[in-house]
Order: structure tokens, then sequence, then C-alpha cells
């Protein structure tokens, strides 16, 4: 597999500092190191460039609205050409906003090629506000709202058609933290959500055996992961941690079914915050994540998806 790194050093999004130290601490952890381990071919394109964080109050419910265009906009480019020729994008971000650019990015590449857009976030949080439901104004509560055309022009405008996707090209799984306005949101959307409550009762296999259910031959795996998904006693380095998350050996097992599939096609990985982390973990949580997504397993022989566990 022929891979690209591309970091994006921003918490323009974000409302606390520290993320635009993601990229730096990835590759500290070794996350191409561990990506050649496995066989990848791994070119890393080093960092996109965009304006500095003013650290500012929101404007009309968006903080940071023209630097967040700027960073978007440049991702936008970076993925694009990464994927035009023929390589897997891996954004190491970076705070969440910056899924509005490289999945536009990605989804005007599906059209293009003619593939099926299948896109998994994973997340404690369902990050579709808008300006007017908004409670912080941080662009990274926002960026699923923006790619379903519910947004500023310029976020929602960033993809070849607008809106970028559509409701049911999203599934999202691990949430426990939605605000009051997004949950009602998605309920009126209609989009596949596998909470904390359905993880609880049904398990991490159940949810994801459901969310691949409809993968075939021609579909791209857009894998959108949040380490804050992840329960903060495992990775405490996020800006925004909520308590009750899933395991590790869950959300190994997460990566492990996407891997199975063989039809990862790009990633984001977001939301490692350095400054809040203890001795680097969750980069190093997020190497091992990854790791296992791009095949790493303890046996040789991968499940046998004729033949699953009961
Ligand atoms: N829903 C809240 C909190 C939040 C969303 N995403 C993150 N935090 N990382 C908001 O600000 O929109
Ligand atoms: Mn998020
Ligand atoms: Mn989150």
């Amino acid at each position: 597999m022929e891979l690209s790194l591309i970091g994006a050093p921003t918490d323009i999004g974000a409302g606390v500092a520290g993320c635009r130290l993601g990229p730096g601490a990835l590759r500290v952890a070794g996350i191409g190191r561990g990506l050649r381990g496995l066989g990848c071919d791994v070119v890393d394109t080093g960092d996109i460039d965009g304006p500095p964080n003013p650290m500012t109050p929101p404007v009309d419910g968006y903080r940071h609205l023209p630097e967040v265009i700027a960073w978007n906009v440049a991702l936008r480019d970076a993925v694009a050409a990464e994927l035009a020729s023929g390589r897997l994008p891996v954004v190491l971000g970076g705070d969440h906003s910056l899924a509005i650019g490289s999945i536009s990015a990605v989804a005007a590449h599906c059209r293009a090629v003619g593939k099926k857009l299948l896109i998994i976030w994973v997340d404690a949080h369902a990050d579709i506000n808008t300006s007017a439901m908004t409670p912080t104004g941080n662009i990274h509560g926002m960026p699923v709202a923006c790619l379903l055309g519910h947004g500023p022009d310029e976020l929602t405008g960033l993809s070849d058609q607008r809106p970028a996707i559509t409701h049911d090209q999203i599934h999202q799984v691990g949430l426990r933290s939605v605000d009051a306005g997004e949950k009602r949101f998605l309920a009126e959307l209609g989009i596949s959500v596998y909470d904390m409550r359905y993880l609880d009762e049904a398990g991490m296999r159940r949810a994801m055996r459901r969310v691949l259910a409809s993968v075939d031959a021609d579909t791209h795996l857009h894998l959108s992961l949040d380490l804050d998904f992840v329960d903060p006693a495992v990775a405490p380095g996020v800006g925004t941690p909520v308590v009750g998350g899933p395991t590790y050996r869950e959300a190994q097992l997460c990566m492990e079914m996407i891997a199975d599939t063989g039809r990862l096609g790009s990633l984001d990985l977001v939301e490692v915050n350095p400054a809040l982390d203890v001795r680097n973990t969750t980069a190093e949580l997020a190497v091992d994540l990854v790791e296992s997504l791009f095949g790493k397993s303890t046996l040789l022989r991968v499940t046998d998806l004729a033949n699953p566990p009961l």
C-alpha cells in the first residue's frame, strides 16, 4: 500500500490550544516507522501551511472562520493531490475542523473515479453543530454539518459539488457528548449513529458489522478518527475528553474490522493534543490503532470473513 502522510499543524477550530503539535507528536511516536514495518510504502509530505491561531472569540457563531477556511483549502488541495497520484492520504491533525477539507477532496475524488464513499466518523462528539446552535463557536464541532451542506459557503463549497456528502454516506461511532441542537439535527437528518449506549448493549463487533455491511469492491472507506473517541483513561491527550469511552481493546477491534475489509482509502487522525498528554501516550495509542488499521494482527491468519466469530 502506498501512503502519504500530510501534517496539518493547527488548532484553529478548537477551543483549547495544543493540537497544532499533533503532527510532530505522531511522527515522534513512530507513525512512519510503524507503517513501513507493515510493508507500506510511506512518503511523509511534510506539513501544510496556514495562518496562526489568533485565539480570538467567536464572531457570528464562528471562531476563526477566515483561518479555518485557509487551512481547509490548503488541506483539500494536498489531499486531492495525493489521491490523484494514487496514494492513500493520512492526515496528521490538527483539530477535527480539518475533516471538512480532507473529506471534500475525498468525496470529489470518489465521484471522479466512480467509487462509493463511506465515511466512518469515530468520535465522542457528533460534530454536527451549526452557527445557530453551537455552544462554543468552535468549528471542530461543525465539520459534519458543513460536509452535509450546513455552514458557511466557503466551507460547504470545498468539494466538486455542494453538499460534499449525503447523510447516508456517514456512520458515527462512539458518541457520548451530543449537544441539544445536535440531537435534533441527527434525528432530523436520519444519520446512522452507534453511540455508547448501543456499544454497551450490542458491542463493538455488532456495531461495526452493521457499519461495514454495505462495503463492496467499489467502496472507498474514509476513517475520520478523533482520538477523543477512546476513553480518556487510555487517551488523555485530547482537548475535550469525555468519560465513558471505548477501551483500548474495543478501539483496536474497530480498527481491525475496518482493516479486514481491505477498502480503507483515506484517513484523518485528529485532536491529539500533546500539550495535555502524558508522555506522548495519546500519539502512541494513535500509532498503535493505525497499525491495526493497516493490517497488524496477532496471528498470520486474519479473520475469515466468510466464517466470522459468533
Ligand atoms: N459539541 C461541543 C464540543 C465539542 C465538539 N467537538 C469537540 N468538542 N471536540 C462543541 O463545541 O461543538
Ligand atoms: Mn471530532
Ligand atoms: Mn471529539
